[in-house]
């Protein structure tokens, strides 16, 4: 796009772990990049990005940015480096590399990454053609949804559910565990939007955050309840007749089985349990069947406990109880990912896995490079991407035990020296989204956009696919995959003659930037309004056929065979698993600590930028006053919070936002610049959840003193 002389727009869109995937409009003068903008022409954008990028320019040109490789010269965790050239560094690599394989194998080097970027080209999967190669440990990276997705798919099965662009049609609107005004900012505008025009807004989340502060009902709940909540809402669906009959019977499995397990469950026994009052459920399940079309937003809060699963699965039988998915804007909104025709094994490339080769959870990090898990061989080598894991896994203080180990070599790829990149031998320079090309598919609705780069590389950045390449070449790695450019990645991940890209091309989206998915128009977006569920039985299933295999996870997180899969055995039917870290008047630690998103970075990401850590402000623990006065705490007294795991320092917010019970530190804050060189992820558990091995983050009890 030219508009005059010396100003070029280039269509780009934003690259982070985050459902909207914005269409980005970047201003580029003279090669450089001077601002970028929402695209107004994007339904969803709507010509706004968020507090975290809207200055993302600021983030390419930091003066922090890593520019060169470079070669450790001080003690590991030191931060202190020396400048190196590319040659230097891929020699180095490669050379470690040979030298582990012929003592330990290749399953001693351990590859690591998530969703730093999110593209087809440069994401998650970038790096596991290449791992998968050479051999290496395979990372079951069940970070985010793993739990959500599996009691989706158990129920429900892979399908896009409503259409977020539908939810301006909704009449009840319930938005149980997810901070839309802080995590899917771009879905708002459509709640707000049905909310003028009447519908009731209900938030069912233990903090008063701050899109519960908009809704017209918030229901404060105690973590790690909501399949009781939802149980009992089923029992009154039944005993007060509230069902869709006719819907029950065309289109689901399992109706007594569920019927039988609700009864165990009384609006009264429910309240005990979850501190939601009998009249409150009993209201909710009344407002909820006689709404309709009524929708629920699920976020990830609710898989991060014992039970999350099972409470997912309990979630998602609510709309086929109610007829909700039989119109548009009716139903559960939260996997539009599954509208994308991705070739997934063309970007991950599960055929060169040699049979055998074992996995290893990501949450175990600190476990395994400390020898705890007698891993034979043992992990000799981590090459992490587009992950920080000091900040992002639990159990950090043995993460960074692990990470301090002299005889572990350690190469970071980043775009800032983060708390992980200071443990690294090597750090390698990555380009930003300005700098690369890629391809985005979304997870919080239907539009698939393009990044053309905007912006020469600065310094000697690369891009991940880049990095790949390079290595691949060094290992003398000769299969045709490893020569592909960008865009023969982006061709490839994707299968253009499904009918959802009728009369699309790359590029066609290389100049249109966005477009999307040929799935019918959102006001008339009812896939299930006559069944069609896409599992097994073709309806929902109030009881799960999958369940038959028992505890799994999906081949998007865990690539491979299924050996090794726990595959535990699974109650087919939605069932209440209590928190496992439940408090207790007398233990030791009596407060459940909840470490969800912040408003102002993305997970770690923006932690280092000024204006972000402006907004954020210090690391704060948000206390109800009750549980403040019983310790001595007073408002912005400095507090040290703590369990037998780790600890870590912030100051004290007292508010009734949480329930006597509760508190709340948000994720995110980096721990270099933390008076106690931690953070929460010291004090979260490395327990899986009952599917999907989901992470029990907030299934986390603590105590808080003055420091
Ligand atoms: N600003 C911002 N946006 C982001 C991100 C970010 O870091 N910052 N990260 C992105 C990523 S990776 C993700 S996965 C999404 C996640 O986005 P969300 O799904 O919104 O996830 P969280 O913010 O972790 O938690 C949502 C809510 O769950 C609540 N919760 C915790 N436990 C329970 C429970 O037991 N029951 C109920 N009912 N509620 C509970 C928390 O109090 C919190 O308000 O956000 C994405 N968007
Ligand atoms: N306590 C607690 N822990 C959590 C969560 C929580 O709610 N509470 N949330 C969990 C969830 S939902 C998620 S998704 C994970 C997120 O965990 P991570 O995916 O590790 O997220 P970030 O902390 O943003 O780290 C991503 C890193 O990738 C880098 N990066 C970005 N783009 C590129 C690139 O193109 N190339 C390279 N090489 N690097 C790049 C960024 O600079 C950043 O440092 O954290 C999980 N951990
Ligand atoms: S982080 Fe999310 S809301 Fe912000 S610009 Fe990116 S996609 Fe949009
Ligand atoms: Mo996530």
């Amino acid at each position: 796009m030219q508009t005059g002389n010396r100003r070029t727009i280039v269509r780009g869109a934003c690259p982070h772990d985050c459902p909207d995937t914005c269409a980005m409009l970047v201003a580029v003068e003279d090669g450089r990049a001077v601002e970028v903008r929402g695209d107004p022409g994007h339904p969803v954008t709507r010509g706004a990005l968020c507090v975290k990028v809207e200055d993302y320019v600021d983030r390419v040109y930091s003066p922090d940015r890593v520019l060169h490789p470079m070669r450790r010269v001080g003690a590991k965790g030191s931060g202190r480096f020396e400048r190196i050239t590319w040659d230097a560094a891929l020699d180095e690599i490669a050379a470690r590399f040979r030298t582990i394989i012929a003592e330990y194998g290749p399953q001693a080097i351990l590859p690591y990454s998530y969703l730093g970027t999110e593209g087809l080209v440069n994401g998650l999967n970038v790096g596991d053609p290449f791992f998968n190669k050479l051999g290496a440990t395979i990372s079951e990276r069940t970070f985010c949804a793993s739990g959500v997705i599996t009691g989706w798919l158990m129920t429900l099965g892979p399908t896009t559910g409503a259409d977020p662009e539908s939810v301006a049609q909704s009449k009840y609107i319930i938005i149980w565990a997810c901070n839309v005004i802080s995590t899917n900012l771009h879905l708002w505008p459509m709640i707000a939007e049905a909310q003028r025009r009447g519908a009731k807004v209900v938030v069912i989340d233990p903090l008063r955050n701050r899109t519960a502060a908009r809704a017209d009902w918030h229901i404060p709940i105690r973590p790690g309840t909501d399949a009781a909540l939802a149980l009992a809402l089923i029992r009154v669906l039944v005993s007060e007749q509230l069902l869709d009959r006719d819907y029950v019977e065309r289109y689901t499995v399992g109706f007594t089985e569920l019927r039988e397990r609700a009864a165990e469950y009384t609006p009264e026994r429910a309240a005990a349990i979850t501190g939601v009052p009998a009249a409150d459920i009993v209201k909710l399940a009344r407002e909820y069947a006689s709404s309709q079309p009524a929708v629920i937003r699920l976020g990830v809060g609710v898989e991060r406990h014992a039970g999350g699963g099972q409470a997912v699965r309990a979630i998602c039988c609510l709309p086929a109880l109610v007829g909700a998915w039989r119109r548009p804007g009716g139903g559960l909104v939260g996997m539009p990912n599954f509208a994308f025709p991705i070739k997934w094994d063309t970007v991950t490339r599960p055929d060169f896995i040699r049979p055998g080769t074992r996995h290893l959870n990501q949450f175990r990090l600190g476990a395994a490079l400390n020898g705890e898990l007698g891993l034979d061989p043992p992990i000799r080598a981590l090459f992490v991407y587009n992950c920080n894991p000091v900040i992002a896994v639990p159990d950090q203080a043995k993460v960074l035990a692990g990470l301090a180990r002299e005889d572990l070599f350690t190469v970071v790829s980043e775009h800032f020296m983060t708390d992980t990149a200071d443990f690294a031998d090597l750090v390698l320079p990555a380009t930003t989204q300005l700098e690369q090309f890629d391809l985005m598919w979304s997870w919080g609705h239907m539009h698939i956009s393009v990044n053309n780069p905007a912006i020469a590389p600065l310094g000697e950045a690369i891009s991940n696919a880049e990095l790949f390449r390079r290595l691949a070449a060094r290992m003398g790695f000769d299969d045709p995959c490893f020569a592909r450019s960008d865009e023969q990645i982006a061709r490839e991940a994707i299968d253009w003659s499904s009918p959802a890209l009728e009369g699309v091309d790359l590029d066609y989206l290389k100049r249109h930037g966005h477009v999307r998915l040929k799935v019918g128009a959102p006001e008339s977006f009812a896939p299930h309004a006559e069944g069609n569920f896409p599992t097994p039985s073709g309806k929902v299933e109030f009881v799960s056929s999958m369940a038959a295999v028992g505890n799994f996870v999906i081949p998007l997180f865990r690539q491979g065979s299924a050996d090794g899969q726990t595959c535990e055995p699974v109650d087919p039917i939605p069932t209440f698993i209590p928190p496992r870290e439940a408090p207790d008047r007398n233990g030791r630690f009596r407060l459940n600590l909840l470490s969800p998103k912040s408003h102002a970075f993305l997970n770690s990401s923006c932690g280092n930028m000024a204006r972000q850590r402006r907004i954020a402000g210090e690391p704060a623990v948000t206390i109800n006053p009750t549980d403040a006065a019983a310790r001595g705490i007073v408002e912005s007294q400095p507090v040290r919070v703590f369990n037998d795991r780790g600890a870590f320092a912030a100051t004290a917010r007292i508010s009734t936002e949480v329930q006597p019970g509760v508190i709340v530190a948000p994720m995110g804050y980096w721990r270099k610049f933390s008076s106690s060189r931690s953070t929460v992820s010291a004090s979260t558990p490395t327990a899986f959840a009952d599917l999907g091995h989901a992470p029990t983050f907030f299934d986390n009890l603590v105590e808080v003193e003055p420091a």
